[in-house]
Parts: C-alpha cells; structure tokens; sequence
C-alpha cells in the first residue's frame, strides 16, 4: 500500500529540484505514508506537468494542491490553513516560481539538461532539451518574468521574498505555533532558492535570516531524520553525505 510520486529527481543541493514536486513529498512526509519516489519527466504526465501521484487504489492524482487536498481527505493530513495562506502561496507558487526558474533555466542550461535529461540516450539530449528549453522561455516570456532585465526581476523577487518575510513575522510558522499549507510551499520555493543554480536570487534570498531560518524549520519538520536532512549542498544538511533517498 504505498503511494507513488512521479517528480523531479534530487539536484543542485535541492532534495527535490521541482518545487512543487518537493512540496508533495513533504505533504506524503507530513502524512505519515509510505511512498516511492520515481523520476518522472513532465511530458509523460496526464497534465503534462510534475508532480502526479498514484494511490495505493491506483487512482492518479495531477498537480500538488489536488495532492493535498487528497491526502487531507483520505489520510487524515492535519495541515490548517493560515490567515494569508492564498495569499502567500500565490506569491510564492505563481510569481517567485518563475524568477528562480528564470535563472536556472537562463544561467545554466547544461546543469539543467544533465540533472533532467540525464536518462535519455546522449544523441538524443541535446534536442530533446533544446524543445524542452525553448518550451520553457516560452513560457517565461508569456508569463512576463521573460520580458524583462534581471535587474527588474531581482527587485520583483526581492518584493517578494519582503512580503513572505513580512507574512511570516516571528513565526515560527505561518500559522503562528501551527505549521500550515503556507509553510510546506514556502520551503518548497525556498529550498530551490537555497541550491545551486539560481545564483543571484540565492544571495538575494541570504539577506532573509527570517526565512532562511524558517525553511530549516519546516524541512526539520518534514523531514526529521538526520539521514533525511542530509542533500548535499543545502544549508539543510551541508554536513552530511548525499544518501540515496526513496527513489532519488
Ligand atoms: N500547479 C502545478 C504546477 C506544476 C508545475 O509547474 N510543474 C513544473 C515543474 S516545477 C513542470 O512540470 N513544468 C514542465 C512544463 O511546464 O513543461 C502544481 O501545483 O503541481
């Protein structure tokens, strides 16, 4: 009885280099069930997009908040809702999203095609990723984050970044005491923030104590083994060994 997650593999000191495939690992985590990890690419997906989830029933579930929304109703998930809990995940999810992928997507094309790409036949990469890529500006340059300098997109994270930092107060958590849907997103965006590939914003992010201290807060949360904290590279758990974690 174990639950499968199709997602993004572990990358870039990232345990999982999907934000929203992260935050669905966290919600099985904060669950309580077993689940396997399998590297998935998006295209194979029913919407076309990671993560998707398949339940023990062999029902396939697409997109994270509907994976949420399961797991409150089927496996008992108690994660309330904070005050501004839309709101901040609107600008963690819809904007922020966008300008860390920016950068990744931007800066540094050949970690992007070695970490996704890596299983497909090496005569094959170079295409496939150049229509993947190209898919992807695509899609930066609809949502607007493409139109502009990345000294505008820098000011726009860092209004961003002050606003969940704003949100979040002292905390610790969204909800106060409470952990909420809030902060499985919020870590989520962060913890991409925190690796390696988005350089400017990751600097950017440094200068928000408040949130890089709340993201170790929520991965210690989800992910309270030491042998889970342990993703090279991340302030998560730069002092350990890459493990082989679930299906990573
Ligand atoms: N609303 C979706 C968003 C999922 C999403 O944007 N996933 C990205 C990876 S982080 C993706 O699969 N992108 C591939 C593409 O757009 O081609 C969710 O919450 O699951």
């Amino acid at each position: 009885m174990t639950y499968i997650l199709h997602s993004s593999p572990a990358a870039f000191g990232v345990r999982n280099a999907s934000p929203f495939s992260l935050k669905a690992e966290s919600l099985l985590r904060l669950a309580g069930v077993d689940y396997q990890r399998v590297d998935a690419q998006p295209v194979k997906g029913p919407r076309q997009k990671l993560p998707w989830l398949v339940t023990p029933d062999g029902e396939t579930i697409s997109d994270s908040r509907n994976i949420l929304l399961h797991l409150q109703r089927a496996e008992g998930l108690d994660l309330p809702l904070a005050a501004h809990d839309v709101a901040v995940r609107r600008v963690a999810e819809e904007h922020l999203y966008f300008a860390a992928g920016y950068f990744r997507w931007t800066h540094h094309p050949d970690a992007v095609k070695r970490a996704f790409l890596g299983a497909v036949p090496a005569p094959l990469r170079g295409l496939v990723f150049g229509m993947v890529r190209r898919s992807v500006l695509k899609q930066f340059h609809a949502q607007g984050i493409g139109r502009r300098p990345e000294s505008e997109i820098l000011e726009l994270a860092a209004e961003d970044l002050s606003a969940l930092d704003g949100l979040l107060g002292e905390g610790p958590y969204y909800g106060g005491e409470e952990l909420t849907v809030a902060d499985v997103v919020v870590h989520a965006i962060c913890s991409q923030l925190d690796g390696d590939l988005v350089d400017p914003l990751t600097e950017l992010y440094r200068t928000f104590p408040g949130l890089v201290a709340h993201q170790a807060r929520v991965e210690r949360r989800a992910y309270p083994l030491a042998m889970d904290r342990a993703v090279q590279g991340s302030s998560a758990g730069r002092d350990s060994a890459t493990p082989q974690l679930a299906a990573m």
